[in-house]
């Protein structure tokens, strides 16, 4: 029997990165063609494609049960037309396994729906600790001016379920209103589905 190693990482509860991360994911506006209500504002930011959102994963992880996993996801502020820029989002493909959420910068929202039609929003500052139950699809906004940042825990084996959001979307957007941050139904989203 193989037994996984001990490891520890560094986090920079300031940037909210992991330096010495194994695995480092970008992602650009072009990595997220469509999750973005307004299509001509998406069309006019394309061409400098900028960078939403960075992963700082401690370790390459396997997908063998047992193996707790932590990722730290800086973003950037920002937004496209009036949408907060945001994380794609996703369902776990195992979807019973939950996850938990520590803000470390900045301020945001953490959207949670569950295929029933629940909705949720939480408010996400530096010290909020947020939890993710089985079954909720989640994303998180930046709805602030300076970076975003928290660290996310989870078993390895959770995996992402992306395929549903870009497909639907989630029921809500998080828009800028009269220069607050606001919580719209997303017209796109078909409830009966
Ligand atoms: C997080 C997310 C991370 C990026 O580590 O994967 O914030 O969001 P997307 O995966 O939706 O692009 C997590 O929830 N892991 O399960
Ligand atoms: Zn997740």
């Amino acid at each position: 029997m193989s037994f996984f190693r001990p490891y520890a990482r560094w986090l920079d509860l300031t940037s909210g990165r992991i330096p010495e991360a194994d695995v480092v994911t970008q992602r650009h506006l072009t990595d997220m063609r469509g999750f973005y209500a307004d299509a001509d504002a998406e069309a006019a930011l394309i061409a400098s494609n900028p960078l939403i959102y960075e992963v700082y994963c401690g370790a390459e992880f396997s997908v063998r049960a047992g193996e707790l996993g932590f990722c730290a996801t800086v973003m950037y502020p920002g937004k496209v037309g009036d949408e907060y820029y945001m994380s794609k989002g996703h369902f776990h493909a195992k979807p019973e396994r939950p996850e938990i959420y520590v803000c470390l910068r900045g301020t945001g929202r953490l959207v949670m729906f569950t295929a029933e039609g629940d909705v949720d929003v939480q408010a996400m500052q530096p010290g909020t600790v947020a939890m993710i139950p089985p079954f909720w699809a989640h994303r998180t906004i930046n709805t602030g001016v300076d970076d975003f940042a928290f660290l996310a825990t989870f078993l390895t084996d959770a995996g992402h379920n992306y395929a549903t959001i870009a497909e639907q979307g989630f029921p809500v957007l998080v828009v800028e209103r009269d220069g607050q941050p606001t919580v719209i139904d997303n017209p796109r989203y078909q409830r009966d589905n």
